[in-house]
């Protein structure tokens, strides 16, 4: 398994589309999970749509569930996981209920300044339909990533588990360096 990290618009789900496609992994993206959960109506749905609105961290009992529960159906186990764990909270409730079963081979860290994160959110906000792609969720998910988030990829790099990478190069350019980390696992 590879946990995959980056500020908001890094090119999470861009890269791991290209990951799924050239090696066949699974990938799940927490935030996919959680839109899907909110469209359901389920008992969830309210308190999701309110944190994703904010920006902020929805309890990690209920990501934890829908990725485990995503990962049962899924037929292969190299699982690429999107956008999760984004706070050490985060870190501990999954170490919590799945401790050693799964093998992380590494984070892997899409890093981008926050100009460029600015820049394609916007853009993309023109056709995603993502009720947090607006200036002012924009501004609340950066000022979360750095307080939450930045400490989940010290802890991967102190326990030299982090794999870096520049993503605001073009989308060909981060895919060229991404590959090779996958391509002999
Ligand atoms: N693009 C991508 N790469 C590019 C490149 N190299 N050059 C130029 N353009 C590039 O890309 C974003 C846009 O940029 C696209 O238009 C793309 O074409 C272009 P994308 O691949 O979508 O970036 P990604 O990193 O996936 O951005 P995303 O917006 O999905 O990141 P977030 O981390 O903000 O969103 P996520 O869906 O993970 O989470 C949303 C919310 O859900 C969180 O804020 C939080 O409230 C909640 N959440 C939790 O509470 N817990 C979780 O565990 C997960 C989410
Ligand atoms: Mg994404």
């Amino acid at each position: 398994m590879v946990f995959v990290l980056g500020g908001p618009g890094a090119g999470k789900g861009t890269q791991c589309t290209n990951i799924v496609k050239e090696f066949g992994w699974c990938h799940l993206s927490a935030g996919d999970l959680l839109r899907a959960e909110r469209a359901t109506g389920s008992a969830n749905a309210e308190l999701i749509n309110t944190y994703i609105r904010e920006g902020k961290i929805v309890p990690v009992e209920i990501t934890v569930k829908l990725l485990l529960a995503a990962m049962e159906k899924s037929e292969t186990k190299k699982f690429l996981i999107d956008g999760f764990p984004r706070s050490l909270n985060n870190y501990e409730g999954w170490y919590d209920v799945v401790g050693d079963d799964v093998h992380v081979a590494f984070c892997l860290f899409f890093e981008c300044p926050e100009e460029e994160l600015e820049r394609r959110l916007l853009a993309r906000a023109q056709s995603s339909g993502r009720d947090d792609d607006n200036i002012e969720s924009i501004r609340k998910r950066f000022k979360i990533f750095i307080e939450e988030t930045m400490p989940v990829i010290d802890k991967f790099k102190a326990k030299d588990q982090l794999k870096l990478i520049s993503s605001v190069q073009s989308i060909e350019e981060v895919w060229g360096q991404t590959k090779l980390l996958f391509k002999d696992l």
